[in-house]
């Protein structure tokens, strides 16, 4: 009761336009009342947007499973030489995405951290998909990948984002961020950059004039105080740098015999904590411009109900998904973008087509 009574004094600051602190938000994650959670943050969600959802046609590219970093949660990975490790030449992407080009407008590349490659590669891969594709634009490589290719340019944080960007990349995705709490981060992924330089790495792209997105990895281990203390370490860059276009919380898909699966949830967020997080991280990010529910990851049904939660973007229709379901995950692996505006338009919202970078672009589908 005392709860209940908690949360509706921190949803009042909402209607009333004021900031939530951290003491707020763990009071609304500690709470149950989630239709009321749910308006508050549609009330900010058509604040800011109206009855509009935003979905893309973009296309995922794995150039590679194998990574050095092996990190507890990813059944994506493999170990140089391991059964099933795999990596693309830059031809082999370039087949792959021959005959699709006009069924994509945005490409999501993210891999593991390959131990032989050079950075000539991934400048080679996105200028040559430039060359070939010039209206798609190149979402690429996690702040993980971009401090692994510092190490290999030798020309630091600044002149390795800036040489991708002469080459094509237009902006990064937000993987990597998992969850900053440095104990929960240990457990999960020891040989993973630290949030410090997670941060450091968006904040220089952002300077740079390279937009980025950002990811929290929930329902595993964390508390809810990480998750919070998560939120409010990307709403103070967030407040220096406005460069974050959009935050996707990604629900945790359990990976079978995982030293971390036995935990809090063994299978895995529930439908109710995937919607409140969604709401939760709302209400906390107000200088975030969009809260994206990720459907890959929360089944095509929570993300429909994540429109009434404060998710104003749905991502897209990936076509080939390998993280989320290397751990099993059970949705399907694309979307068409007739089936994209379905979901939309069936939950009463207003489907706009966006590319990127978040500018509209015609819809063509019905
Ligand atoms: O960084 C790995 C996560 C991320 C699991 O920026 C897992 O638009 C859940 O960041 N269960 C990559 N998550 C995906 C990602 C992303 C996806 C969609 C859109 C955008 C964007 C970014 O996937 C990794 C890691 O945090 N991940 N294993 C797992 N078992
Ligand atoms: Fe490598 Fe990324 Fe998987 Fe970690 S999450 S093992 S860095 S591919």
């Amino acid at each position: 009761m005392l709860e209940y009574a908690m949360a509706l004094d921190v949803l009042a600051k909402v209607y009333a336009g004021e900031r939530l602190d951290k003491d707020d938000a763990l009071a609304l994650f500690n709470s149950d009342d989630l239709f009321e959670l749910g308006r508050a943050a549609s009330f900010v969600a058509e604040r800011l947007h109206g009855k509009r959802v935003c979905y893309t046609r973009n296309r995922h590219i794995n150039p590679t499973n194998i990574c050095v970093n092996r990190c507890r949660f990813c059944a994506f990975s493999r170990s140089h030489g391991q059964d099933g490790a795999y990596g693309l030449t830059v031809n082999e992407i370039l087949d792959k995405l021959a005959g699709t080009s006009s069924h994509f407008n945005e490409l999501h590349i993210v891999g593991g951290l390959h131990p032989d490659w050079p950075f000539s590669y991934y400048l080679e891969l996105i200028s040559k998909i430039k060359q070939h594709y010039p209206h798609v634009q190149i979402k690429a490589f996690t702040a993980v990948e971009i401090d692994h290719f510092t190490k290999l340019s030798g020309l630091g944080l600044s002149g390795t984002l800036s040489e991708l960007k002469a080459h094509g990349l237009d902006m990064l995705p937000g993987g990597g961020a998992e969850i900053f709490s440095e104990t929960v981060r240990a457990r999960l992924c020891p040989e993973k950059i630290p949030a410090g330089r997670w941060l450091e790495i968006h904040e220089a792209a952002h300077n740079l004039g390279i937009r980025t997105n950002a990811t929290m990895l929930y329902g595993h281990i964390e508390t809810y105080e990480d998750r919070v203390g998560h939120l409010l370490m990307l709403r103070e860059l967030q407040g220096r740098t406005g460069g974050f276009q959009a935050f996707i919380p990604l629900s945790y898909q359990p990976v079978t015999g995982s030293a971390i699966d036995v935990n809090n949830y063994p299978s895995g967020p529930s439908g109710i904590d995937d919607l409140k997080t969604i709401a939760v991280s709302r209400l906390v990010l107000d200088n975030f411009p969009h809260i994206k529910a990720y459907w890959i990851m929360l089944g095509e049904k929570i993300c429909q109900l994540a429109l009434y939660f404060g998710a104003t973007d749905i991502d897209g229709t990936v076509i080939e998904e390998k993280i989320a379901h290397s751990a099993g995950a059970s949705s399907s692996e694309m979307l068409t973008p007739d089936e994209m505006v379905h979901l939309i338009k069936k939950a009463q919202k207003e489907p706009v087509e966006r590319n990127a970078v978040y500018e509209e672009v015609p819809c063509t589908a019905k």
